[in-house]
Parts: C-alpha cells; structure tokens; sequence
C-alpha cells in the first residue's frame, strides 16, 4: 500500500487534483468532463439512467484517492456520455471528514472534477431530517449549508464568497423538472455518531433543516474551484428527537434502497436539463 500524496502537507492539492484528473482521461478515454456527480447514499442507481457508460475506473486507480470506508459506498469513477452530449463524470467514492483524514482528503474529488473541465458540480448524499413534514425516502434540495465541522478546505487567507453556494439557476432547474421539490438548510456535522436529540434542537434553532455528514466541505471546495454547486439530500431518516424511534443504520439502508430508483430517475432528468 502506497502512501496516499495528500498526507504530505508540504504536497500542492491542485497539483495532485491535477494529475488525478490526467490518470482519468488516461483511464477513461476521456479528456473532459462537463459535470461532475457524487453519489451519496441512496442515489447509487442515478449513473445508469444518465447515460451510457463509457468506462468504469476504480477509484484506487486514480491519484490521492482513498479506499471507501463504508460498505455501500462503491470505490468507483465513471464516465457517462448523456443521450444530449453531456459528458458526466460520476464519483462513486466519497472519503469523509470522519475518517479523520482531514479536509484534502475529503474535497480532493471535488477539485479532480474541477480539473477534467467540470463547471457544474452536483453532490449527493443521505441525510436525517429536521422538518417533520419530511418522510423517509424523500428527495429535497440543499438551499445553502451551516458548516459545523469546525474545519475548511481552504488553507491560508483564502476569503471565498459563498453567497448562492447552491445555486438558485440550478435549484431552478430541477424544479423545472419535479415542482413538489421542497429545499432546506444542511447542517453539516462530524459524525460518525448520529446527533443527539439537543443537537438536533440546536441545529433548527440556527436555522438548518437537514443534518448530515458529508457536502459542505466539499461544497465550500468546488465554489473555490469556481464551479456551480446543486446539493440533493435524500432524507432517509427523521433526525433524531424529532421521530419517537432511535436512529438505526439498517433503517437508513433500507430507506435510501426503496427510494433509490424514484430519485435516481429523477436526478437523471435533472441532469439532463442542466
Ligand atoms: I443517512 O440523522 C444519515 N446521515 N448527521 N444525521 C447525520 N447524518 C446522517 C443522518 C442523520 N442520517
């Protein structure tokens, strides 16, 4: 096992982006990307229905990525040739910042994707809901995000505006495609433990509606590479305290496995109309 050359701090991440993104064109056959798309959990099944997979690589192919922690989460980068043209590049291997890698680690598919061409960056992923009207299995848009980590991508005095992070063009869009969507404030956690029920409370008071562990940082790292950011969470559980039964991680699976082909064809079609 080599030494991944983000853990060298004195390494350039954009330098490392870069060559991770000449090892997928080499990879793929494919010299740019338009739109790159994370697939979190639940949304598994969205590749398929954007298009005709062009090559599969697997992640520990390319240059400063990780091996998935997560069983579920699958360890693979795809290129997909969209029926209009697109070219997508689909990362099926998220590494989170409760591994405990630090931020490089996490965002540095973000930027790779940045570095094939990409201006559009949709990220993904499993989330627990605050609103309680929400229902397991339910798609909603991420509106903007309260990073709680106490971390960042960025490194040094790099001021970076984050006014529409998500932005309302692309929220538009999809809207164009499923009007019931509703949208909310993602509050992004540590993790890897679930939220007690006063966190909870906390995190609605400051204004958030959604609670997960994944996609500000990464969000904060793709408006830095100057890229269009669309958050999709998949609600999959009610967060805790605001549902009477305790969060179980069976429950989550199941959840996002009985939604996965509604959202996935949904996600299909919005990225179709980006
Ligand atoms: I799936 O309830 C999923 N991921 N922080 N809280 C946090 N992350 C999550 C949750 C949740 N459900």
């Amino acid at each position: 096992m080599t030494a991944n050359p983000l853990d060298d701090p004195t390494a350039d991440p954009f330098e490392i982006a870069r060559a991770a993104a000449d090892d997928i064109a080499r990879e793929t056959g494919v010299d740019r990307h338009d739109i790159a798309l994370t697939l979190g959990s639940g949304w598994g099944k969205a590749a398929e229905l954007v298009g005709e997979t062009v090559a599969t690589v697997p992640a520990t192919a390319i240059t400063g990525f990780s091996k998935p922690a997560l069983e579920g989460h699958v360890g693979t980068i795809r290129s997909i040739l969209a029926p209009n043209g697109t070219r997508v590049l689909v990362i099926g291997a998220r590494t989170h910042y409760y591994e405990g890698h630090g931020p490089r680690r996490v965002v540095h598919s973000v930027r790779t994707a940045a570095a094939t061409g990409a201006r559009i960056m949709v990220l993904t992923n499993g989330a627990g809901g605050i609103t309680p009207t929400w229902k397991p299995g339910q798609p909603v848009l991420i509106s903007d995000h309260i990073n709680l980590t106490g971390d960042s991508p960025l490194e040094g005095a790099t001021f970076i505006d984050l006014t529409d992070l998500y932005a309302r063009r692309l929220r538009d869009i999809a809207r164009t495609i499923d009007p019931t969507l509703d949208e909310g404030v993602y509050c992004q956690f540590r993790g890897p433990q679930y939220e007690t029920p006063a966190e909870v409370q906390m995190a609605k008071a400051i204004g958030g509606h959604i609670v997960g562990m994944s996609t500000a940082l990464e969000a904060i790292a793709a408006r830095q590479a100057g890229m269009e950011v669309l958050g999709f969470s998949l609600i999959t559980n009610l967060a805790a305290g605001i549902s009477p039964t305790p969060l179980s991680h069976a429950e989550v699976i199941e959840a996002g496995r009985e939604a996965e082909p509604v959202i996935s064809a949904l996600l299909a079609r919005v990225i179709e109309a980006l």
